[in-house]
C-alpha cells in the first residue's frame, strides 16, 4: 500500500487537468476503469452517464496525446455493448447492438479508443469485459446484493431480499483474473481489443440458488412472473421476492463470451469458476454479516 498514493481526480474535468497529472507522475500504462457504471441508472441519467463515459474518455486520450503518446492506455469496454446479441457466444468481431444509454456511452468510447489507436498512433487498448464480480463489489450489482442480502437473512438482520429480472443470463467471472486480463493488453508490443469472459453463462435465479445452498437454504420458487417468491423449502420461510420495479426498460437477456483471442494472443484465461466465485462472495459477506 505504500507503493499506492491516491489523488484527487475528475476525468470530466478537462484535458488539463489529466496533463498536470500525466506530467508529475510519468506515468507510463493509464488504466480508465472509471465510469458511471449502473446500466439501470443511465436510463433516467444519459447525458451524464454520456459525459463521463464517453467525453470523459476523448479528454484523457487527448491529454496523453499532447504529453506524451508511448503512454499506454486501457479502456474498459463493455459486455453491455452487445445488447440484443447478434450471436451466441459474442466475440470481437460480433455486432454490437447497445440497449441502454449506458452501453451506447461504451460504444462511443469503444470507437474513439480505436480511432486514437489508428489515427494518432496511441498504443491505446480496449478489453471487452463480461461482468466480473467480487466481495469487493458494490451492492447495487445483482451478484453482490444476492450474497450479502442472503447472508443477513441468515443472521436474522434483513427478512427478504427484492430482486428484478431472474431469468436474465450473465457470464460472470472474478475480478482479480480480468485485472490481470488488462495488464496483459498494456504489455503487448501493439494494441488492440479483446473479450475477456468465462465462455459460461448462468441466470440471476440460478445464481441464487448457488448462494442460497451454500448458507443452508434449498429454494423452491412459486407464483407467477411478476409476484414470484424463493421459498426455503425447510423453513417455509419466504427469503426472496420479484420486485417489477428493479425491471429494466430494455433488458440484455443473454451474454456469454468467446474469449479465444485473448487466449491466443495474450495467454489469458480464467482461473475461477462461477461456482468458486460464489462461494468466495457468500464466505466474506458472511462473515461481514456476523461482525455488524
Ligand atoms: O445486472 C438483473 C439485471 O446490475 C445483471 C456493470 O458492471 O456488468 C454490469 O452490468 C442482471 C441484469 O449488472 C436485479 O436486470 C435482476 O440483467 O449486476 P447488474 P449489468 O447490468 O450486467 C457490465 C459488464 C458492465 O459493464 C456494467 O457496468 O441482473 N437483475 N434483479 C438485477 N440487477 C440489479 N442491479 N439489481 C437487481 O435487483
Amino acid at each position: 500500500m505504500d507503493k499506492v498514493e491516491l489523488v484527487y481526480f475528475d476525468l470530466t474535468e478537462g484535458a488539463t487537468g489529466t496533463i498536470r497529472l500525466l506530467e508529475k507522475y510519468n506515468i507510463n500504462e493509464f488504466y480508465n476503469l472509471a465510469a458511471q457504471s449502473f446500466v439501470d441508472v443511465s436510463f433516467d441519467q444519459p447525458s451524464h452517464t454520456n459525459e463521463i463515459n464517453y467525453i470523459g474518455v476523448i479528454k484523457q486520450l487527448e491529454a496523453i496525446r499532447s504529453v506524451d503518446k508511448n503512454i499506454r492506455f486501457y479502456q474498459a469496454s463493455s459486455s453491455e455493448m452487445y445488447g440484443k446479441v447478434m450471436e451466441i457466444p459474442q466475440k470481437e468481431t460480433t455486432p454490437f447492438y447497445p440497449r441502454s444509454p449506458y452501453a451506447v456511452s461504451k460504444l462511443s468510447a469503444h470507437w474513439i479508443v480505436c480511432n486514437y489507436r489508428e489515427s494518432h498512433k496511441l498504443h491505446a487498448s480496449s478489453g471487452i469485459l463480461f461482468n466480473h464480480e467480487s466481495p469487493l463489489r458494490g451492492e447495487e450489482f445483482v451478484t453482490r446484493k444476492i450474497t450479502d442480502s442472503l447472508a443477513q437473512i441468515k443472521c436474522r438482520k434483513l427478512d427478504t431480499l427484492r430482486l428484478g429480472n431472474l431469468e436474465a443470463l450473465r457470464d460472470w467471472g472474478y475480478a482479480a483474473d480480468y485485472v490481470k486480463g488488462m495488464w496483459m493488453m498494456l504489455q503487448q508490443e501493439k494494441p488492440d481489443y479483446y473479450v475477456l469472459a468465462t465462455g459460461k453463462t448462468c441466470s440471476v435465479r440460478e445464481f441464487c440458488e448457488k448462494a442460497a445452498s451454500l448458507l443452508g437454504y434449498h429454494l423452491t420458487w412459486k407464483g407467477s412472473k411478476d409476484q414470484e417468491i424463493g421459498i426455503d423449502t425447510k423453513t417455509g420461510k419466504t427469503i426472496i421476492k420479484v420486485d417489477p420495479k428493479f425491471y429494466r426498460p430494455a433488458e440484455v437477456d443473454i451474454l456469454c463470451g468467446d474469449s479465444s483471442k485473448a487466449r491466443e494472443v495474450l495467454g489469458w484465461s480464467h482461473t475461477t469458476d462461477l461456482d468458486k466465485l460464489v462461494e468466495i462472495m457468500v464466505e466474506a459477506d458472511i462473515k461481514r454479516a456476523e461482525k455488524t
